[in-house]
């Protein structure tokens, strides 16, 4: 029965869903969650040492995943959290990028470096000019310097490892940055300046982007001891818009011939506490610190079901592919509990990015704007 539960589910076909903005599409079945999990990960199949068939490894949710085509497979890098809230890595494969994910028999061992590890996550692929897959995921340890009565304090820093297979992973030294705390840190497919360019996330502490926060940009001479001496905000927190309270990027920019074309996430505050949404920026092909277009407010936010999970009221994403006929298949979770897949075009993005009005920052800029689109439309609707 566990098992042909299981068949059914990996193979489901995923149905676009028609109802769109016109920027992406939906599609209507998540394409990983706990049940995805093989049942020869959850369940000891040996009868005289587990006779009554009890889940020995829990799986609570598959999350935050990263992204990769290889050799005309779409691969994913998820986030797989256990009921005892670790999270490791696990590949699963699709033929198309829409369904019939399956993990591999086995999850992604990331050696650990001599400050082993508490709990790993949210990692970002990236396929290097240098030949080199590097993926740059979350490290969180605890804070060596919290009183024993707190269990909580910690401090999570960027650690790296690089593939050439996805099965074969070389830890690396973690990134060292001026910041006393890193989460979403993004490698630049390309050197700059023939150094390694990191998007970084300064913040204060472990929940608090604080005075700092914004998405960061820094240089590194070493990918092996990798080091950003200086950081600077490249996006910033803004009052009232929907990365008030933090942001932080999503996958690796996608280059582009009119710029590179960013997606990440901004966080809000609101009475029912943090939301969490996608939003979309392009930076300068010669400087790729300066932002040249940013259409306001978000691309993606939790919609129906997504909106309750572990985390409710929660989207985020760290993997996105742009196909070969331009196709773009945007890798997201909700409520930091299930993984999804919107889809989109280069052609699509680049026209909202370019083409959808900044936010003024007011509700009368935002009127204005309003007032321009009805204006252009009263030609054409009677
Ligand atoms: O719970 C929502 C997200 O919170 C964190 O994101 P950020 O660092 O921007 O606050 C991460 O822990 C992420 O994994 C999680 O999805």
């Amino acid at each position: 029965m566990l098992q042909t539960a299981y068949d059914r589910l990996i193979h489901r076909s995923n149905e676009i869903v028609e109802e769109s903005n016109g920027v992406y599409h939906r599609y209507r079945y998540p394409i990983l969650t706990a049940a995805h999990a093989p049942v020869f990960w959850r369940y000891d199949l040996n009868e005289q040492s587990n006779p009554y068939l009890m889940e020995r490894f829990g799986i609570n949710a598959v999350l935050n995943a990263g992204a990769i085509k290889l050799d005309d497979k779409y691969y994913i890098v998820a986030r797989v959290e256990g009921l005892d809230r670790k999270s490791f890595f696990a590949v699963a494969e699709s033929e198309n990028g829409i369904d019939n994910f399956v993990f591999w028999d086995y999850p992604v061992v990331i050696p650990e470096t001599e400050n082993p590890d508490t709990n790993i996550y949210d990692i970002r692929l990236v396929q290097h000019e240098d030949g080199w897959i590097y993926g740059l995921f979350c490290t969180e340890r605890r804070d060596p310097a919290a009183k024993p009565g707190d269990q909580s304090a910690a401090i999570a820093q960027c650690g790296i490892v690089r593939t050439k297979d996805l099965k074969k992973w070389e830890r690396l030294a973690d990134l060292k940055t001026p910041s006393p705390q890193q989460r979403n840190v993004v490698l630049h497919p390309e050197f700059v300046k023939g150094k390694y360019a990191f998007y970084t996330r300064p913040q204060d502490s472990f929940i608090e982007a604080g005075n700092g926060g914004g998405i960061g940009f820094g240089l590194s001479d070493s990918i092996e001891h990798a080091e950003v001496k200086e950081e600077m905000v490249i996006d910033k927190k803004v009052y009232h818009t929907v990365y008030e309270a933090k942001n932080g990027l999503g996958p690796a920019p996608i280059k582009t011939k009119y710029g590179w074309l960013h997606l990440a996430h901004g966080v809000r505050h609101t009475a029912a506490g943090l939301r969490y949404v996608l939003y979309v920026f392009m930076t300068d092909l010669n400087d790729i610190t300066k932002v040249t277009h940013k259409p306001a407010g978000y691309f993606i936010a939790p919609d129906g079901e997504e909106r309750v999970g572990d985390v409710s009221n929660v989207v985020f994403s760290n993997g996105w592919i742009l196909d070969e006929d331009g196709r773009v298949l945007i890798y997201y979770a909700s409520s930091d509990t299930r993984m999804h897949v919107a889809e989109s075009s280069l052609g699509q993005l680049l026209d909202y990015v370019m083409n959808t009005a900044p936010d003024g920052l007011r509700s009368a800029t935002s009127v204005n704007t309003l007032m321009g689109i009805i204006e252009k439309n009263k030609a054409l609707v009677k």
